[in-house]
């Protein structure tokens, strides 16, 4: 299996690597890319079943003065959980990819709730997967699956998968993995208000299992229009995909914002977009996130951005005179 799938491993979150795309070889080469100084590794979200995803072209990567942004429309391909769950390649990435110790995070996107149920359902049954396994990251905001609006702004089926999953046995004594959830882009207050008081009930203080929410995934929707040919350029569904980089930067930052002064204490907040800098990295812990997440940086990079960005994120405490993330995490000043 390690051999013939593209295992798509994400780290710290979004889209997968250019190391992953390529398939696994016997000597683990692949799985030693993903040896770096990232805080954890998250696996690309997982379907029951294999998927190949969306035609190609099906990701570009778009080149701007201050950063890359990039637009995907994969479609959730993926190995299948069995492969992300499967106990000989976590001992394998354990070894080799994170030797340190560093979390996994099991990330899951079922085409339907019953089929995150089932994902959830067939951990419990594999204790010694728990053993490797930290957390379990339940995507609602994949916005490329075709004929499958993102469950992240259908706040009827939201709450239901919300209050469903949160119940399940997995998070609960005596196997106590960890849970999070992946959130679509939000844009007007009410819509945070909506997902806040979800949210809220399954905090750990309140006695759910609720760890931590990443705010957020692509920004849907997005076209890019190639002016020569007068033409869309990716495949998949007539042009549109996810936004992600240095272009969603500022709408995530509003994002972990909104959420921080919302959710309860006990709920991290995870930020992602955007951050390809350690300045990038200080604004999304000044807003009030608790880590943060790479992906279109690690894409167009490799996995030496995990270094450079902490080098330069230290750096900028030291000018600031902070020695710990808590001298500033949440600490923004709003002018008045
Ligand atoms: O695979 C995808 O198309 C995809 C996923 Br699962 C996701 O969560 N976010 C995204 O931009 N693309």
């Amino acid at each position: 299996a390690l051999r013939d799938n593209d295992v798509q491993i994400w780290l710290m979150l979004g889209v997968k690597s250019k190391a992953m795309q390529t398939n696994l070889d016997p000597d683990d080469r692949e799985l030693q890319h993903l040896d770096s100084r990232s805080g954890a590794v998250c696996s690309k979200s997982a379907t029951l079943q294999p998927r190949d995803g969306n035609e190609h072209p099906r990701y570009i990567e778009l080149e701007g003065e201050a950063g890359s942004c990039s637009v995907n429309s994969e479609g959730l391909p993926n190995a299948g959980i069995g492969l992300y769950t499967d106990v000989s390649v976590l001992r394998r990435l354990k070894d080799i990819a994170v030797p340190s110790g560093k979390p996994y995070i099991l990330s899951i996107s079922g085409l339907s709730l019953n089929e995150n149920l089932s994902m959830l359902d067939g951990l419990v049954k594999h204790p010694e997967t728990l053993h490797y396994l930290n957390a379990v990251e339940v995507n609602v905001a994949c916005p490329n699956v075709p004929g499958k609006p993102l469950v992240g702004y259908d706040f009827p089926q939201l709450a239901d998968v919300v209050e469903k999953i949160a119940c399940h046995a997995i998070f609960s004594p005596p196997h106590n993995v960890a849970l999070g959830f992946k959130l679509p882009p939000y844009f007007d207050v009410p819509f945070f208000d909506a997902v806040a008081a979800m949210l809220n009930p399954q905090a750990k203080s309140r006695g759910g299992a609720l760890g931590y929410v990443v705010c957020c995934n692509t920004v849907g929707s997005a076209l890019v229009v190639d002016v020569d040919s007068e033409s869309t350029v990716l495949h998949p569904k007539g042009g549109f995909g996810g936004m992600g980089g240095h272009h969603v930067r500022l709408i995530a930052l509003g994002n972990v914002r909104q959420f921080r002064e919302r959710l309860d204490p006990s709920i991290d907040i995870v930020g992602c977009g955007g951050v390809s800098t350690g300045e990038d990295a200080f604004a999304h812990i000044l807003c009030g996130a608790s880590a943060v997440q790479v992906a279109t940086q690690h894409r167009v990079e490799g996995a030496g951005c995990f270094a450079r960005i902490a080098a330069e994120l230290q750096a900028l405490m030291q000018r600031k005179g902070y020695r710990r993330l808590d001298d500033f995490r949440g600490k923004l000043r709003v002018r008045l």
